[in-house]
């Protein structure tokens, strides 16, 4: 059976070379191990477990451009038609508008103040080494689990093809898929020569879907699914695609459904930057080579990144097929996620890491047993709440450490509302969603300055509303309601050692 896949307790933090000595230990030898777990566990017994599955399905880099959430261009009718059979939330928010945080968040169902996460290329245990993720729990009851491709940190796209800083502990199994993409790498434009993931950046690829890393990703997601079917054990699969991440690579097939004539590039009206704080501003002026972006370029770098989202949407349809012709969709939770929002040129910024909702606001649906079938949320939702929610629907007890609240019930009825509020940080800024309003402070106790924005009559958040007199008072008590979320997002954990210290090495490089 599986017993072989049990790795040591990990009672506090180990070096990091002994870690990647374990990621990389763990990448490989399970492969085995998993090709013997799915012969010999026997005759189908899915429903004898009386747990659904988890496919747990995340893009990176995704924001709402996306067609169930009215996009007028982007094509997605893959995760369209999930969003037709299950719960789509309106107003879901990721905790930290960057991959390594908010991944480390979500998988464990704490804020980035409680996990200490607050930057890429960390491995979770070095700050909290005894937390137990979501995919442990579920492998602690039971389920097999298995990664496919980025689900914690990876730097896109130099960790293609390796365990980039996972948390070895989380898996039964692990696949890292790797394409051609990697191997073209000399034929993508950058906007900075030769450096790919932290920039604006694109190739429309020859050659098919299923030579690229997200392809061979789907289609190992589809050989798991099959094995599955046979093995009978409840399963955790979870899949990170890569794209629409930059580089924005994906078959020419995509691109020529956007042509560039076709797109618009978001303005920014004269004088816009000095209407928002320092700290703000400086979240959306960092990258030099992006700053007023030739008009031809941008458009460009928006059609690649929507065909990158088409791509990627077309590979989530050959796991959604193989589920359904599997028969297996009945029982199965499948969640469908991105790690944070992305702005593509809106407040003249490309890319994420700002307090805005461009970069706050991720893609959430959810289908599958127990969940209602079509539906829209308006509740607030944050990513956090991934952990007890699966835990609910799956009949299992999270630990006392996990922060967030289960959406059980919103995705039964999703006219019930779980949350009022979402909390997303970055730097010195807590910014804080209301179903009406964002308000951002920088700084202690708003030293840094304010943001306040009324969805109702501004929801591109382009007018700053903090210091206008006629919103004092609306200022005051969100900044209350902000401190009280501050405060509670930075509680330690129950049972989960914090190691805190200045953390600015990067390996791998
Ligand atoms: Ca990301």
């Amino acid at each position: 059976m599986l017993a072989s896949t049990k790795l040591p307790k990990l009672p506090r933090l180990l070096p990091v070379n002994l870690l990647l000595l374990l990621a990389t230990f763990v990448a490989t030898p399970f492969a085995g191990v998993a090709d013997a777990g799915a012969a010999d566990a026997g005759a189908a017994d899915r429903s004898g477990s009386g747990r659904p599955n988890v496919l747990f399905l995340i893009c990176d880099d995704l924001n709402c451009d996306i067609g169930c959430y009215g996009h007028p261009q982007v094509k997605t009718p893959n995760i369209d038609r999930l969003a037709a059979r299950g719960v789509r939330f309106d107003r879901a928010y990721c905790q930290f508008p960057l991959c390594g945080p908010s991944r480390a968040s979500f998988m464990t169902g704490l804020y980035p103040d409680q996990t200490l996460v607050r930057r890429n290329a960390i491995y979770i245990r070095e700050h909290i080494p005894n937390v137990k993720t979501m995919s442990q729990m579920f492998r602690e009851s039971g389920y097999f689990a298995t990664r496919i491709g980025k689900i914690y940190h990876y730097n896109v796209p130099k960790h293609i093809g390796t365990s980039g800083h996972d948390d070895p502990y989380s898996w039964d199994y692990t696949i890292n898929p790797r394409g051609r993409d990697k191997d073209d790498e000399n034929l993508i434009f950058s906007l900075r020569p030769g450096s790919f993931g932290g920039t604006l950046s694109w190739l429309a690829a020859d050659g098919t879907d299923r030579e690229q890393t997200d392809g061979i990703a789907a289609d190992r997601t589809v050989e798991m699914l099959k094995r599955y079917d046979q093995k009978g054990t409840p399963f955790f699969l979870a899949v990170g695609l890569f794209r629409p991440h930059t580089p924005y690579v994906a078959p020419k097939p995509y691109f020529e459904m956007y042509p560039a004539d076709q797109i618009e590039v978001p303005s920014v009206p004269a004088g816009y930057l000095e209407s928002i704080p320092a700290p703000a501003r400086s979240t959306i002026t960092r990258k030099k080579e992006q700053q007023n972006l030739d008009p031809k370029l941008a458009r460009q770098a928006i059609q690649a990144y929507y065909a990158s989202i088409t791509f990627a949407d077309a590979q989530l349809g050959r796991i959604l097929d193989a589920l359904d012709s599997l028969g297996m969709a009945d029982d199965t939770i499948v969640v469908f996620t991105s790690d944070h929002g992305y702005h593509m040129g809106e407040h003249g910024h490309w890319q994420k890491t700002t307090l805005f909702e461009n970069a706050a606001r991720v893609p959430l649906v959810m289908a599958g047993p127990g969940i209602a079938n079509g539906g829209v949320s308006q509740s607030l939702a944050e990513m956090v709440d991934f952990y007890p929610t699966l835990a609910e629907l799956t009949g299992l007890q999270p630990p006392p450490s996990v922060a967030g609240v289960s959406l059980k019930e919103t995705l039964q009825d999703p006219s019930r509302p779980t949350r009022t509020t979402a909390l997303t940080q970055y730097e010195s800024g807590y910014s804080l969603r209301t179903v009406r309003y964002r308000y951002t402070e920088w700084g202690d106790g708003g030293s840094g300055g304010r943001e306040l924005y009324d969805h109702q009559s501004d929801p591109a958040e382009m007018r700053n509303l903090a210091n206008d007199p006629a919103h004092t008072e609306t200022v005051s008590e969100l900044s209350k309601r902000l401190r009280k979320r501050v405060s509670a997002a930075s509680k330690p954990p129950k049972g989960v050692k914090q190691i805190s210290f200045r953390n600015d090495r990067r390996v791998p490089r």
